[in-house]
């Protein structure tokens, strides 16, 4: 086997060859899906950073552009880090970036412009020599200072970015306003928000969301029945951290709500290989589209043998979940596009130790979306009081997939060999504690590879599902894309991505199962699974 092809992905987003990281100053501008992205042209290992470009008309199907900025100039010659996008009044796209101005990796936030704006795909991008915009005045660590927001206009009329950064382990985003003219730019009093013992901040993103119903809101949207959230990468815990909150615009300030904790034990955007996330609002469909990057879990020399390494999950549309406590989370609709040849099961049971085969269809890249139902409760397992302290992740590494349990075990075996050498469980488990119900849903990377280099990263990923079992029934929707498992719980409200090897569980040996190992029967009320097209990615 060809070891650059067995794993590359079919329908996620990823470049024919070298190293991506996070998406850029993503946009929907006249008509046409921008995407930019971290990309080393000469390389499958991080370095030469450039911002590569491709468009799209439905964020499935891209068509590869020349990069659009890369270091050139003396505000950016050592790099052209993450950023973002803003349309400012008069359909005037503008893409604030950081630039790397020495070896020693000091930043500065600088920006840029389309050349030609007759040019649908806006390929070339003008950086003007009023750069750089913003340097970090003496009260800022000038290494730990980057990736510049989208803009959003308060109602004083001034433009407002957050830049993130740290000091003495606080994480924070410093605030800047300019005038309307977006050129004169001002360190605010405060920023926006800090939390201490989080590490530095990077690429942070901050929204309004509706209590209301699922369209997204502009970025400057400010009015009734909204929350705010502020999304930032924890460097130290490499996860997409996120809270819900108010943004007090008199103080210029972001305060969490009390559901929702501040800090590495709070709400992640996705509880496995997920990072450095960022959303924009989409008006031609209404909706806030959230993009991320999801690096390789494998060992350095093996993403330089295949030669690329990191790709792109796939776009999902986020708005806020009814109870206001969260975000939910789906696949864009455009995705669906790609579904082909489609097997269904209905109101299959499954006992203790019992699993079915879903065959038929393309399982090492394909979309399967199943709802289990059960009878009762009554034999959820007692929730460990110890476990308490621990993250979902570690719950998930005591009671995996083969421990049987009560109530789960359950859910599907993606990327399986025959014999189960290889599998990468995506399954629920459900305790009882004192006074309620704690689901925990895992995708357990730790059996997915006969590989075990010792480097090679294999984590049993986890997060608890805030769901209402009154119904007694769990959702699940897993998008395998062949060393990609990208995995919605309860209609998105825990979202897992996990990137997995297998050896044996590749193109047509792959095999897909849903299970139970719990002694509560599990009814699959329903299993719809598609073989998944190609998507046009280069
Ligand atoms: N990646 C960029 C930085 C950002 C980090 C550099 C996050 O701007 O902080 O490639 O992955």
């Amino acid at each position: 086997v060809d070891v650059s092809k067995v794993h590359r992905t079919g329908y996620h987003f990823q470049p024919p060859k070298n190293w991506i990281n996070d998406p850029n100053g993503p946009m929907y501008y006249n008509g046409v899906y921008h995407l930019f992205y971290q990309y080393n042209p000469k390389g499958a290992i991080w370095g030469n950073i450039v911002w590569a470009h491709s468009v799209s008309k439905d964020l499935i199907n891209w068509i590869p552009l020349e990069p659009a900025i890369y270091p050139s100039k003396v505000f950016d010659k050592y790099g052209t880090w993450s950023g973002s996008a803003t349309i400012l009044p008069g359909n005037k796209p503008v893409i604030l970036y950081t630039g790397i101005v020495d070896a020693n990796k000091t930043q500065v936030q600088n920006y840029a412009i389309p050349a030609n704006m007759s040019d649908p795909y806006l390929r070339k991008w003008i950086k003007p020599d009023n750069n750089p915009l913003i340097v970090a005045d003496k009260t800022i660590n000038k290494s730990q200072f980057r990736d510049p927001t989208t803009a959003w206009m308060g109602r004083d009329g001034n433009w407002r970015i957050l830049v993130g950064s740290v000091r003495n382990h606080r994480g924070k985003v410093i605030m800047y306003k300019s005038n309307k003219n977006f050129m004169k730019w001002t360190k605010a009093k405060h920023p926006l928000h800090s939390a201490p013992g989080t590490g530095n901040w990077e690429c942070p993103d901050f929204f309004p969301v509706s209590l209301k119903n699922k369209n997204g809101l502009d970025t400057s949207y400010n009015g009734k029945d909204i929350k705010h959230v502020l999304k930032v990468s924890f460097d130290v815990t490499r996860f997409d951290h996120y809270t819900v909150g108010t943004y007090d615009t008199k103080k210029d300030k972001y305060f969490p709500d009390n559901t929702s904790i501040d800090g590495w034990k709070g709400l992640r955007l996705d509880y496995g290989n997920y990072y450095a996330s960022k959303t924009f609002f989409d008006n031609g469909k209404n909706r806030r589209i959230l993009l991320g990057w999801a690096n390789e879990s494998d060992t350095v020399d093996n993403d330089v043998r295949k030669g690329w390494a990191g790709v792109h999950p796939i776009p999902r549309k986020i708005w806020l979940d009814p109870s206001g406590k969260q975000l939910v989370q789906w696949p864009v609709q455009e995705l669906e596009t790609l579904r082909k040849k489609k097997v269904q099961l209905n109101n299959k049971k499954l006992n203790k130790g019992e699993k079915v085969e879903i065959k038929g269809i393309t399982v090492a890249q394909a979309d399967v979306e199943v709802i289990f139902s059960f009878t009762s409760l009554d034999k959820a397992e007692p929730f460990d009081p110890s476990w308490a302290d621990l993250y979902a992740q570690d719950v998930c590494a005591i009671k995996g997939s083969t421990v049987q349990g009560g109530l789960g075990p359950f859910g599907l075996l993606t990327l399986a060999s025959k014999n189960l050498e290889e599998y990468t469980p995506v399954f629920f488990r459900i305790f009882k504690t004192h006074d309620k119900y704690k689901v925990l849903m895992c995708s357990d990377a730790s059996r997915s590879s006969l590989k075990n280099e010792t480097t090679m990263y294999k984590p049993s990923f986890a997060g608890y599902v805030d769901v209402d079992l009154a119904d007694k029934k769990l959702s699940l929707r897993s998008l395998i894309d062949h060393s990609v498992v990208e995995s919605f719980g309860a209609g998105g409200k825990t979202c897992i991505t996990s990137r997995v090897y297998p050896t044996l569980a590749i193109f047509d040996k792959a095999h897909l199962f849903a299970f139970n190992n719990g002694a509560e029967r599990i009814t699959i009320e329903t299993l719809n699974a598609w073989s998944m097209a190609n998507a046009k990615l280069h």
